[in-house]
């Protein structure tokens, strides 16, 4: 399973949804919490350009927001982002 990020606030239920996603895929991530931690908050805004939360990043790439991650996961690519069902090269 490659390395998740999720940069995001307790309170947001934007934040939370996502998170809801990636357990309900078994996918271990590890969390950031910006909300009371400005130099975590200012890399984020770095590593991607955005100011909200959350901010997934799948193995090092810029995964975006929420509706991001459900969109991926509607269009059927996040299982293979995970390392899931798709992801095999195997005949
Ligand atoms: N469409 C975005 C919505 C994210 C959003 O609006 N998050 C709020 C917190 S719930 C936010 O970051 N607001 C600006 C801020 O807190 O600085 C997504 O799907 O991630």
């Amino acid at each position: 399973m490659p390395d998740v990020i999720v940069y995001m606030k307790a309170m947001c239920p934007y934040s939370r949804q996502a998170m809801a996603l990636l357990r309900e895929k078994g996918c271990a991530f590890q969390k950031v919490d910006v909300a009371n931690d400005e130099q975590r908050r200012e890399e984020m805004m770095e590593r991607c350009g955005r100011h909200t939360v959350p901010q997934i990043f799948i193995a090092g790439r810029h995964i975006g927001g929420c509706d991001d991650l459900y969109a991926l996961e509607e269009c059927g690519e996040l299982d293979a982002l995970l390392g899931g069902a798709g992801a095999s090269t195997a005949p």
